[in-house]
């Protein structure tokens, strides 16, 4: 049954990882882009993750979160189980195939996991702790011994069991959070399997869309703080040359404006009735090749006393990493 709904997925605002793909959307991203379905990210903050709308959606205040229509999921165990059970590419169609694969999801979730997440703890939380050294090894012990099993059973065989499921693409998302400690390179294997699965176009597409976030966030973020600082050829640095700039008739200054010379004039006209004040960045929420902004403007004009505060939204369209279209919508 098709799903009705473009699902929204949640993923950090700015992942720790830096963009690595170690951060658990990057699997549920995968398993959507495995089943050809177009999906929405929203991008939550540390902060937000703990406030009373994101715990509706996931009582112990993390990411990944999935909404579709009025289906509300967290685990992304539960998520990509969901997934594969509605779309075609991610579990077999004979029953006893398709058991396994789902064996599979949960040997990676409830075997493998947890002493390689244990090993991240450590090796992180726990560094500078005095008794850290003596414990690491007894830590990497627990996590060879199950690789050990894993990569006996898996032998030379390309996946787990026949061809590529919903139980490959978990084992894999949780052999990869392994990369940082090198203990993936003790089997070679393993490490061979990992490689095979990020090579799957889908997989590229999903890791190239948390990395874009990182990039296309930072660079929407500075072109609003180069605004504020009335630094305007930094406001458009990420733009590509050919950008245009659409305000709508309702703003005061309507029109589309095409190219950096005329978008910086643009800006330029508009900062300057600001005597002091500023537009920030607040939410970020991610379509394809879009990210829509939604920006807190307070700001002062000119020889005004009192402030204008409100809210709007810009949608920034990006292609190869730089800003080809914005299009400002006011707060309705
Ligand atoms: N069991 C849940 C699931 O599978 O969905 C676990 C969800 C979870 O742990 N989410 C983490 C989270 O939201 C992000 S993935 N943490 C925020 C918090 O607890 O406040 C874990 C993660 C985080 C960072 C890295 N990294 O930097 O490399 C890798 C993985």
């Amino acid at each position: 049954m098709p799903l009705p709904t473009t699902p929204t997925i949640t993923a950090f605002e700015r992942s720790p990882d830096g963009g690595k793909g170690l951060a658990r959307d990057t699997r549920v991203r995968w398993a959507l882009e495995e089943a050809g379905v177009p999906y929405v990210v929203r991008l939550v903050s540390f902060g937000a993750m703990k406030e009373p709308a994101h715990l509706v959606l996931h009582p112990f205040g993390k990411i990944p979160t999935y909404e579709e229509g009025d289906l509300a999921l967290f685990e992304t165990g539960a998520i990509i189980f969901h997934i594969a059970e509605h779309h075609a590419g991610l579990l077999p169609r004979e029953a006893n195939a398709r058991a396994r694969a789902i064996t599979w999801m949960f040997a990676a979730l409830n075997t493998i996991e947890p002493p390689i997440f244990e090993l991240a703890n450590a090796r992180l939380q726990e560094a500078d702790k005095p008794w850290s050294k003596e414990r690491l090894p007894l830590v990497m012990d627990r996590v060879r011994k199950p690789l050990v099993q894993l990569s006996a059973r898996l032998g030379d065989a390309e996946w787990l069991d026949g061809a590529f499921s919903a139980g490959d693409l978990m084992m894999v998302s949780v052999l990869q959070r392994l990369r940082p400690s090198g203990l993936l390179n003790e089997f070679p294997k393993l490490a061979a399997y990992v490689a095979r699965a990020e090579a799957r176009p889908a997989y590229q597409r999903a890791f190239d869309a948390q990395f874009a976030v990182i990039t296309d966030v930072d660079a929407v973020k500075e072109t609003y703080a180069a605004i504020n600082r009335n630094e305007i050829p930094a406001a458009v640095k990420s733009f590509d040359p050919q950008v245009e700039w659409i305000e709508p008739p309702d703003f005061p200054t309507p029109g589309t404006y095409r190219g950096h010379a005329d978008v910086m004039a643009h800006l330029s006209r508009g900062r300057n009735t600001w005597a002091e004040g500023g537009c920030e960045a607040e939410r970020f929420v991610v379509a394809g090749d879009r990210i829509v902004v939604f920006v807190h403007v307070r700001v002062r004009l000119n020889d005004r006393t009192e402030w204008i505060d409100g809210r709007m939204a810009d949608v920034f369209t990006f292609r190869n990493g730089k800003v080809i279209q914005v299009r400002s919508f006011g707060e309705r």
